[in-house]
């Protein structure tokens, strides 16, 4: 499926680049870059990219939107947990090791075209400053960045056409059986500050919190308690 791979030594962001491309290139495509000068999470959070690590960001037609965000995490959890089984997802989509986060990603649509980007730590050293909230593959040992890449390829492709046929609903299960603060209590910020227990999730992607009045269902936010 992603033929294309316009490969960058260093650029802004891939977000940035691929959302130029696309007046000239025809998706599915990857843009993938060594370093970002300007890589960014949500709401323009800096997101550090130093050479090492693996940055990049799909650009792909789809019918399905809702829980894409989600299930884009399941083939980057499957190839990840190979190198380090304690590998946990972070609603909606940071995968998190040792209580640090290992990965993020951010996913935007326009219209019927998904912009993934993906960003993850695995041989480059995290900075000092960014050690107490980050982690990266290399304290596992020699992990190579371009065999993690084309494993994820490889099974986001095999996914991507059971995604596009029953959305998130057949990965709901092991997307659970890997959420963390499942069945504990969180505080998540999105329009309002919410509180209460993880019950899981639907199949939208929506996170289910049991709060004192009752059962919630959160469609976007951020979970505050990492
Ligand atoms: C995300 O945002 O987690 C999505 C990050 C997506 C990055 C990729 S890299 C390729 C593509 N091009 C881009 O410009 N972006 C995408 P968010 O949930 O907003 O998290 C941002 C927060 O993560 C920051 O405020 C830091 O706390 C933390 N952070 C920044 N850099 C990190 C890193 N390298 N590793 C772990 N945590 C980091």
């Amino acid at each position: 499926m992603f033929r294309t791979i316009i490969y960058l030594k260093k650029t802004g962001s891939t977000m940035t680049v691929a959302k130029r491309l696309l007046s000239m290139l025809e998706p599915p495509f990857i843009v993938l870059a060594e370093s970002q000068i300007s890589g960014h999470g949500q709401k323009n959070r800096k997101w550090l990219s130093q050479e090492g690590g693996l940055w990049l960001t799909e650009v792909f037609y789809t019918e399905r939107i809702l829980g894409l965000s989600l299930f884009i995490s399941i083939p980057i959890l499957r190839v990840l947990k190979k190198y380090d089984s304690r590998i946990k997802v972070k609603w909606p989509n940071d995968l998190y090791l040792n209580g640090k986060k290992l990965a993020g990603i951010l996913t935007k649509t326009s219209h019927n075209i998904a912009f993934v980007g993906i960003g993850i730590n695995v041989e480059n050293d995290i900075p000092d400053e960014a050690k107490k909230y980050a982690i990266s593959l290399k304290e596992l040992g020699n992990i190579n960045k371009t065999k993690i890449f084309e494993e994820i390829i490889k099974e986001e492709e095999r996914l991507l056409p059971v995604f596009g046929k029953n959305g998130f609903t057949p990965f709901r299960s092991e997307y659970e059986d890997h959420l963390i603060f499942m069945n504990k209590n969180i505080t998540v910020k999105g329009e309002s500050v919410t509180y209460g227990k993880v019950l899981g999730v639907t199949n939208l992607g929506e996170l289910i919190i049991e709060t004192m009045s009752g059962v919630e269902k959160i469609v976007q936010g951020t979970v505050l308690n990492l």
